[in-house]
């Protein structure tokens, strides 16, 4: 019998979008421009988070939003529909962002105008959470009709996640969605996870999530690593 070669491939993949997400991080950190990597499962909100942000920051920075999906533009569109600068990755079946389809997206936007750039992951809760795409922050965001259940299922976004935006609040009356044991189980994967409930449908919470975007952009900023912390 033939001798079999097994080529692993997993850990160079990861290893070369790593390299080039570091390249990313640095080339915005002397822009002086922050990215977000914005990631949850279909439907919870990311593009009406990013509205909500954009359009409470929008008189103060300047914002600009790179969304990626398998197929369509809808997305960009209603993004675009409100005057922010948009690119739109189309990922042909990816289903997450990886440093270099970001490494495109940003090419094709004016970043040296920019103070942050938003971008909105593809819809899913697994993939996204295992590559670097060369943001500062990760955001993640369940959603209330998802279930409180998530943190056990999916660990691996939760403990990366710089932010949990739990958002729909406004259906918290008509489920059993426990927020308290969302946060625990949440904490107990990562401690210094900042949890931000939240309606982008009534605006609820809201103001708490600015706040603390604002606060990590200002230590973003800091020239020292003492103010940056
Ligand atoms: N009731 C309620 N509905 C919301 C809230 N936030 C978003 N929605 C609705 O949920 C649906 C999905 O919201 P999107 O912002 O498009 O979600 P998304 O994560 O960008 O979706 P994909 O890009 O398809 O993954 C839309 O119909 C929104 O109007 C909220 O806080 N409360
Ligand atoms: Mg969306």
């Amino acid at each position: 019998m033939g001798e079999v070669k097994l080529v692993e491939v997993r850990e160079k993949i990861l290893a070369d979008n790593d390299e080039i997400a570091s390249m990313l991080r640095l080339q915005l950190r002397e822009k002086g421009t922050l990215m977000v990597n914005i990631m949850s499962s279909p439907g919870a909100g990311k593009t009406s988070l990013i509205l909500r942000t954009a359009s409470a920051l929008g008189d103060e920075l300047k914002i600009g939003v790179l969304e990626a999906d398998i197929e369509s533009t809808v997305d960009s569109e209603k993004i675009a529909a409100q005057g922010i600068p948009v690119v739109q990755i189309r990922t042909g079946g990816s289903c997450h962002l990886e440093a270099s389809m970001v490494k495109c997206g940003l090419d094709a936007m004016h970043v040296s105008d920019l103070d942050v750039i938003l971008v909105e992951n593809v819809g899913n809760l697994v993939c996204p959470a295992e590559f670097d795409t060369g943001a500062h922050l990760k955001v993640m965001i369940l959603s209330v009709p998802e279930g409180d259940d998530k943190p056990l299922k999916y660990p691996l976004m939760f403990s990366i996640s710089d932010a949990l935006v739990i958002n729909k609040i406004d259906y918290l009356p008509m489920t059993d969605f426990d927020v308290e044991s969302v946060k625990k189980r949440a904490q107990v994967l990562n401690p210094k996870i900042n949890i931000f409930p939240v309606s982008c449908r009534t605006g609820e919470g809201i103001e708490d999530w600015i706040g603390w975007l604002m606060d990590k952009r200002r230590k973003f900023l800091a020239p020292s690593r003492e103010e940056r912390r």
